[in-house]
């Protein structure tokens, strides 16, 4: 005995500690590798995360899309696929677990979100129409874009300042949706594009008094609200924490309140419900659906099965029911909330508050001696990687893409890189490495040089785009 006392990670957190709601069944190992044979790997990958082959990363914090661990139930129901061309089994128990926790009349499914996101915006969008939404996404905007829409942001201001402390940052402002309306008219919005909760802003919540009013406006006008509900989940638990009269109630309870303010949604599974692959489509219109179900058919697949397989229907249906489980939800949050407070304690500055699904690092005030159109926040994702085999991702300049009239880079306010975690598969002890190593990184900040873009993609460059160090 050396006399000392430990304490417990939720002891130095002045808390008891909480635990997963579940115990591991299977492993995966992980592969170890040194600084030369990763200086070697992301020469290869042109400093690109994207591009690194994952047998050469040690903890994969890219993205928590189709990266879930899935539980015993889902894998035995893999087992149960009715790979039927048409009218499979398992699309009937999707689409009902879809319209119990979701409420949604019509289903389409499709092989990923945007899959969904393609066939809403076809739909829906006319050349020369104008697409509100609380934040662009990448893909999210590009399907508007291609169907013709010019994409408005029309999130709160406080969504852009990576130190504001507003609890619901994702909240559209409603003066700025007003102005819009008021600029270009109602008939030239086909709908409002809300995410819950917000990606690219750090995985901010949306409360329910916000989508209500919203939806009051959009109804004085004639316009629809359709959902990206990809990490709605994660969205109820931070209304159940911070949204007066939402203390207590169930995370389904929330979810279905918040859905019925929208007139439909569209979904990447594979984040939420806890599946490697899947996504979906669902509205209350019957004309928009039947539009919807006819168009799944040229891209997709059939309306049962729309690119997955049963199999694959099936693990989904299993998912969603597992995805709104308030332990599981509280422990995926309080996970990256573990990681948020140690980098908060060695003042490395992230995005706060911290959101559902990731911590993301401010590159900016990381690296204040980079200038934006030195790639900062692709340069930390490249000496993270360097440092620890940790992958994560580039949520800035690159992201951003080009503006498609002018051609110049978009500059977002927000020159972040992501550390994304991926649901019921990393430990505690994981997020222990992953703080060391971005503390590592941020103790030789100043030694970090930039990066020039030398191959750029036309669409969503920053999947594909290389880099050379400066
Ligand atoms: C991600 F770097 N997200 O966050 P699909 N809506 C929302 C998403 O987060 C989303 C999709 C729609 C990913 C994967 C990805 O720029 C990127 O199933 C809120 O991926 O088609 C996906 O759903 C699209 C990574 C997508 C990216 C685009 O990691």
């Amino acid at each position: 005995m050396t006399g000392r006392s430990l304490h417990t990670m939720g002891q130095q957190h002045d808390r008891r500690s909480w635990a997963e709601p579940w115990k591991i069944k299977m492993v995966e190992p992980l592969r170890m590798t040194t600084r030369e044979q990763r200086e070697a790997a992301l020469r290869e990958a042109g400093h690109n995360t994207f591009l690194l082959r994952s047998e050469d990363v040690y903890i994969d914090l890219l993205t928590d899309s189709g990266t879930s661990a899935m539980s015993d139930r889902q894998w035995a129901g893999m087992m149960l696929g009715d790979e039927a061309y048409a009218g499979s089994r398992n699309y009937y128990r999707l689409e009902a677990a879809i319209q119990r926790f979701y409420g949604y009349r019509y289903i389409v499914p499709t092989h990923q979100g945007r899959g969904a996101e393609h066939l809403i915006s076809q739909t829906l969008i006319k050349p020369g129409d104008h697409v509100p939404g609380n934040m662009y996404f990448t893909t999210t905007r590009l399907h508007q874009e291609l169907a013709g829409a010019t994409f408005h942001d029309v999130i709160i201001d406080e969504a852009h300042d990576p130190q504001d402390l507003h609890p619901f940052k994702g909240n559209v402002d409603l003066a700025k949706l007003a102005a819009l309306i008021d600029e270009v008219g109602a008939e030239k919005i086909p709908y409002v594009s809300l995410a819950g909760t917000v990606n690219m802003a750090g995985g901010q919540p949306v409360s329910m008094a916000n989508v209500r009013a919203v939806k009051e406006l959009c109804d004085r006008h004639g316009i629809r609200v359709l959902l990206d509900a990809t990490r709605m989940v994660e969205n109820a638990l931070f209304i159940a924490e911070r949204e007066e009269g939402y203390a207590g109630r169930s995370i389904a309870e929330i979810l279905l309140e918040f859905c019925s303010y929208t007139d439909g949604a569209w979904m990447s599974a594979k984040k939420d419900h806890l599946v490697n692959i899947g996504g979906w489509l669902a509205v209350n219109d019957q004309t928009v659906f039947e539009e919807l179900r006819n168009l799944v058919v040229v891209y997709e697949g059939l309306h049962t099965y729309g690119g997955m397989a049963g199999r694959d229907m099936e693990a989904l249906a299993i998912g969603i029911e597992e995805a709104v489980q308030d332990d599981h939800v509280r422990s995926r949050v309080g996970q990256v909330r573990y990681l948020g407070e140690l980098l908060t304690e060695w003042d490395i500055p992230i995005v706060q508050p911290v959101g559902g699904h990731a911590i993301f690092l401010d590159a900016r005030r990381f690296y204040p001696h980079l200038a934006q159109d030195l790639f900062p926040a692709q340069t930390l994702a490249a000496e993270l990687y360097l440092d620890s085999g940790i992958r994560s991702m580039e949520r800035g300049i690159a992201s951003a893409g080009r503006n498609p009239v002018t051609g110049d880079h978009n500059r977002p306010k927000l020159e972040l890189t992501r550390l994304t975690i991926p649901r019921r598969v990393y430990t505690q002890a994981h997020m222990d490495v992953v703080a060391e190593s971005v503390k590592a990184c941020y103790d030789s900040r100043e030694s970090a040089r930039g990066l020039v873009m030398r191959y750029e993609p036309k669409y969503l460059r920053f999947f594909q785009a290389r880099f050379d160090p400066l």
